[in-house]
């Protein structure tokens, strides 16, 4: 066995099933090793951003361990961004880095870059190879690292070591170690926090995605002490606005019915949340906070009550310990008014204006999708409109680059999560702009025949920018996108392309692309002026904008 063999051995013992990557120089022995085995296929990819995004997707789906790799040098630089989306979504991944040969470290060589000090950022576990005996060890510990941590680990092979023999390794010291799963709460803590529970006339529950193994029981409490449950963005994937105890997110994506809520509440139990805009926060309450990583209590907004434990077991436990409440009237406030606001939303959701208004576009996404699709979300107004149109069933999955934000998420994200799930169906939707960039790895989703959807919100622009700059009372500036045919070029990487301008050309283009066997882009025609509607309107964001509006249209500055 040589040290790349290892590699594979102990990634397929973690349950890694791809590596996605790029082969080339100095990584060569690995992808000559994965040539000789059959437990880690090898994906190949057309930029390791692409391989870095689709393994963190992967991470984030299903909790487990995923991996990507990149030659020394360029290949290594091309998967950062993707590795920083693992980061900050907390997803584990190990990254595999090719390096020049050891004898001429420090020499400005051809292709050196010191990638200990370029990963230092990203990874809670940073190592280079020396010594071909430590392999077994740096291997299992950047694999435990990555999970133990959630987050990015990562291991460089100078080229003269990767395909070095490994002598004597005990398989035993192969095989992950069990780590505990459930970690309850101090019980003074619980108490105190059913305490003030018990106390508060109108709670409300904001759960984050570390509620995403815990939604029976989220539910639970929910209905034991009548608290409507407010969403984060990522929460989309553990409750969303299908469920009747769920009204909805806060925040500038999110609806009123929360941004109301948590105005009136008098207790916000945070489950799961790192929620970072402090603003919407409501000011007034009292709070519990219930988080695994204890540094994350407190960090948003001062706590009453800090509960450092996993969501489902501390979830679990305080619906036992509180009494059951029968008062519901801010319950049922809560919960009339996200019905009167999802009426409100249908006039968009139906509109049939053209250009396509972005709600219809994501309503009928959504009404059309399985109760198996996993939604995958790119940066930008698509954000934005799923945030709001989209309803992610109980059954279904939506995952986006939540804290780093970055576009180009969909396209590889789908790639990632329809070879974990070759049954369900996968749909990716994204901007003109975010598909741009990543967009020559639809080649990639064609070659592996993974049928995956493509909506493409074709605005012309970079229309999310627009936004912004339009709201902070600037001229549109910078923004206009000059567009390929997205469907023909999805033609000829041998996938299905349909360019769709009409609003009820929509839903049978999505059944068909749903049915099919073959990859497909639906490049969308959308409204380029559609407004994000902030769930709140202030006179400033009026006055903002009628200011950008006049410098555009007499150019003045
Ligand atoms: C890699 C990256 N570059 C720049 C940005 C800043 N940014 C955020 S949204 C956005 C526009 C996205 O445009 P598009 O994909 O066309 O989506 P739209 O907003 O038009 O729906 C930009 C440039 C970013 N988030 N990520
Ligand atoms: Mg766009």
């Amino acid at each position: 066995m040589n040290v790349s063999d290892l590699l594979l051995k102990v990634l397929h013992n973690h349950g890694v099933k791809q590596l996605f990557g790029i082969p080339g120089d100095a990584i060569n022995d690995v992808t000559d090793a994965i040539r000789r085995q059959n437990t880690v296929d090898f994906v190949q990819v057309r930029h390791e951003e692409t391989g870095a995004f689709a393994a963190s997707a992967q991470a984030k789906l299903t909790g487990g361990l995923a991996a990507c790799m990149g030659t020394s040098g360029p290949g290594a630089i091309h998967l950062l961004n993707g590795l920083y989306d693992a980061k900050m979504d907390h997803a584990p991944v190990v990254a595999i880095t090719g390096q020049i040969a050891t004898d001429y470290i420090g020499s400005e060589y051809h292709q050196e870059v010191d990638l200990k000090s370029l990963f230092a950022d990203v990874a809670v576990f940073n190592e280079e190879l020396v010594n071909v005996e430590q392999m077994p060890d740096l291997i299992m510990a950047a694999c435990r690292a990555a999970i133990t941590e959630n987050g990015v680990a990562h291991l460089s092979l100078p080229t003269n070591m990767s395909g070095l023999k490994v002598g004597g390794v005990d398989k035993s010291r192969l095989v992950p170690l069990g780590c505990p799963s459930v970690s309850l709460p101090d019980p003074k803590l619980c108490r105190e926090a059913a305490e003030l529970i018990s106390q508060a006339e109108r709670p409300v529950i904001f759960a984050g995605i570390g509620c995403r193994d815990a939604r029976p029981e989220l539910l639970a409490l929910a209905e034991r002490i009548k608290a409507p449950i407010v969403r984060s963005l990522r929460g989309k994937d553990v409750i969303d606005d299908e469920h009747p105890l769920c009204i909805g997110g806060v925040g500038l994506l999110g609806g009123s019915p929360a941004v109301h809520a948590f105005a009136d509440c008098d207790l916000l139990i945070m489950a799961g949340t790192d929620f970072p805009y402090r603003e919407f926060y409501p000011e007034n309450a009292k709070y519990i906070q219930i988080d695994t990583v204890a540094q994350n209590i407190g960090r948003r907004h001062r706590v009453d009550v800090g509960l450092v434990g996993d969501a489902k077991s501390t979830l679990a436990r305080l619906t036992v310990e509180v009494p059951e409440t029968s008062e519901r009237k801010f319950f049922d406030h809560a919960l009339k008014s996200m019905g009167v606001w999802t009426r409100r939303q249908e006039r968009t959701r139906t509109s049939e204006k053209e250009p396509i208004t972005p709600a219809r576009l994501i309503r009928e996404v959504s009404d059309r999708a399985p109760a198996d699709t996993i939604f995958l979300c790119d940066t930008g107004t698509s954000t934005a409109w799923t945030a709001r149109h989209l309803s992610v069933g109980e059954g279904q999955r939506y995952t986006l680059s939540g804290g780093l934000a970055s576009m180009a998420f969909a396209l590889p994200a789908a790639i990632g999560a329809q070879l974990t799930y070759p049954e369900r169906t996968v749909i990716a939707i994204a901007g003109d702009g975010g598909f741009g960039m990543l967009m020559q790895d639809f080649v990639t989703a064609v070659r592996y025949d993974l049928p995956i959807v493509v909506i493409v919100l074709n605005n012309g622009k970079l229309g999310f920018i627009t936004l912004e700059q339009e709201g902070a009372g600037l001229p549109d500036y910078g923004t206009e996108l000059a567009n390929p045919d997205f469907a023909k070029f999805a033609e000829s990487c041998g996938g299905t392309g349909v360019t769709i301008t009409k609003p009820e050309e929509i839903g049978p283009a999505i059944d068909r692309a749903i049915a099919s066997s073959k990859a497909t882009v639906l490049n969308v025609t959308v409204d380029p002026d559609a407004l994000i509607m902030p769930p709140k309107i202030e006179l400033g964001h009026a006055v903002n904008f009628t200011l950008a509006k006049a410098k555009e249209f007499f150019d003045f500055d």
